[in-house]
């Protein structure tokens, strides 16, 4: 049986133990505190590396005169700006926890997630003030509000917080705390199965995760080091998303460049930005590489400056992956990532020695990882090129799932290995090909959508006796959410009464786009589980899919 685990054939790199990332971040700086870390391409605002690094720490003054003890929970809603970083290491240099909210949440969303992971404060900008001021009303245990922008009535203003003076603060020491046990960061996952749970990510999982990552074997040597400029990043996915948050917030400041952040995708905006930056490093999702690939406003004379395209978080098809590189007109790297907030986030990458011969792939396991494929049914360990779930065990494996022993058994299991709900196959050179996904999870553009937080709120309408929610492929959007419906006996219900009834409780990309269809059951095990596949492959026969 182990003998068909696949290790990571890379020199392990040790678990960081009693160091927290700010402080991680802070050792590693090698001549370049005066660059610009972060810079906004709508305004122009831009923070050097020491800057970041001195904000965080006026913030967490800030944040420790104002009450909050070590351990509080703290939501951060935010689109992508240059303070995010300073704001998250602040919150971690205060001793605190971060729980990233979507800030295109509605304030249901938004409410319910601050409830769950049972935040006391909120950080936001003056767009989603609204929505978090009607989640701090239902949720009392939330004592106040951070804005990020001018000072609004009962809010703390962020540029004021941090001039705070440091001296004698008592910041959050690594060498005082359990790095390998306190919980720092929650963000939501629905993991394999039910509603969006908080992933309880330590320092010792990022501090290490940050590690095997950036591992020689899948990146360049630092910028800044010897005769290299710079490496100019995008920083477009969202820095609330597992891997927007590590893999170019965390690698920007552990490696010294420079991201431009993007508060949103906009046409215009994205090309500008893209024209102005050259970025060398390109963090891209499906629906973005597709956009590359089909708009004019994309030449080989936008990739000049570019050297890596980097992508993740839902399928990649090879073919889409081959006209980018033949729109580039020149030689640059594609890789792919594999990661799972669960997984802090990377367990699979692309080595630098694939150099294009391998799309397609996620790549091999990280350094200090053990993999293995196992049967579905059989629980067995499986050869390579034979099919099935992907099991990983590591450092960067989450803690579990926030106040959910259940959820957390059911991923974790007794030796460790956490079950990612994911099916994939390894070939002889140890890259992984992922072929299907085993759990209800639904990707939309890389966002997770949970099925069964749209089948609880369309079975609280009146006029629906029973739901089921799959995401059915799309060429745009990855997925898309698509609900089976059967109505209550007698009523008269049409998918426009739906889709209204969604519309102000969940976010744009988890409406119905899918489609609607009433049927007469809902096709369901014995032990009352929904049969999602037999819906998706009656979907797929009657579309020839
Ligand atoms: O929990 P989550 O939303 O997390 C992510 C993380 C993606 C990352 C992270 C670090 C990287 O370097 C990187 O390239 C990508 O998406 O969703 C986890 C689920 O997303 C699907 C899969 O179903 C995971 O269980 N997924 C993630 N990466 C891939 C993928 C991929 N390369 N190909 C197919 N599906």
């Amino acid at each position: 049986d182990e003998s068909l685990w696949v290790n990571s054939k890379i020199q392990d790199v040790k678990t960081i133990v009693g160091v927290t990332i700010p402080e991680m971040i802070r050792a590693n700086i090698r001549g370049w505190e005066n660059a610009v870390a972060f810079e906004c391409a709508e305004s122009g605002r831009k923070y050097t590396h020491r800057q970041v690094l001195e904000q965080s720490r006026g913030f967490a003054a800030a944040m420790i005169q104002s009450g909050y003890k070590r351990g509080d929970v703290i939501g951060v809603v935010l689109h992508n700006i240059p303070e995010y970083c300073a704001i998250l290491y602040g919150i971690w240099e205060a001793g605190l926890v971060a729980s990233p909210v979507n800030p295109a949440y509605t304030a249901a969303e938004i409410t319910r997630q601050l409830e769950s992971s049972g935040a006391q404060g909120v950080v936001t900008l003056p767009d989603y003030l609204e929505a978090c001021r009607a989640a701090k009303t239902a949720n009392p245990k939330i004592k106040s509000i951070v804005i990020v922008g001018e000072p609004h009535e009962g809010c703390h203003s962020y540029y004021e917080m941090v001039k705070a003076d440091t001296t004698g603060v008592d910041f959050a020491k690594g060498s005082q705390m359990d790095t390998l046990n306190d919980t720092i960061l929650l963000p939501y996952s629905s993991g394999t199965t039910g509603l969006p749970k908080g992933v309880m990510l330590t320092h010792s999982n990022l501090t290490t995760n940050l590690l095997q990552s950036t591992h020689p074997t899948y990146i360049k040597a630092n910028a800044f080091e010897g005769q290299n400029e710079q490496e100019r990043l995008l920083g477009l996915l969202p820095f609330f998303h597992s891997y927007g948050l590590a893999c170019i917030l965390n690698v920007n400041m552990l490696k010294g460049s420079h991201t431009l952040t993007l508060p949103r995708f906009e046409v215009n905006s994205f090309v500008r930005a893209i024209r102005q930056q050259r970025p060398t490093i390109m963090h891209m999702v499906t629906p973005l590489i597709n956009f590359m690939v089909n708009s004019a406003d994309f030449t080989s004379k936008e990739f000049e400056a570019t050297e890596t395209v980097i992508g993740g978080a839902a399928p990649i098809g090879p073919s889409l992956i081959n006209q980018l590189l033949e729109k580039a007109n020149k030689h640059m790297l594609f890789q792919e990532g594999y990661g799972m907030t669960e997984l802090s986030p990377v367990s699979h990458f692309s080595p630098l020695w694939t150099n294009n011969q391998k799309v397609g792939s996620c790549g091999c396991p990280v350094p200090s990882t053990s993999t293995k494929i196992v049967d579905v049914i059989s629980g067995k360990t499986l050869p390579r090129f034979e099919r099935g779930e992907i099991c990983v065990r590591g450092p960067q494996v989450m803690k579990g799932y926030f106040n959910n022993e259940e959820a957390t058994r059911n991923t974790i299991d007794v030796d460790g290995w956490c079950h990612t709900g994911d099916i994939g196959y390894y070939d002889n050179d140890d890259c992984l090909w992922i072929v299907d996904r085993l759990k209800e999870l639904i990707k939309v553009k890389g966002f997770q959508v949970a099925p069964s937080e749209l089948e609880d709120l369309l079975r609280g309408h009146e006029k629906v006796e029973d739901v089921a929610v799959i995401g059915v492929p799309d060429a745009e959007w990855g997925e898309l959410p698509r609900a089976y419906i059967v109505k209550k006996d007698g009523q008269n219900l049409v998918e426009d009464e739906l889709n209204h009834f969604l519309k102000d409780q969940v976010t744009s990309y988890k409406q119905l786009r899918g489609g609607i269809e009433f049927v007469k059951a809902i096709p369901k095990a014995p032990t009352g589980k929904i049969l999602r596949r037999e819906l998706l492959t009656a979907y797929k026969e009657m579309r020839g899919l």
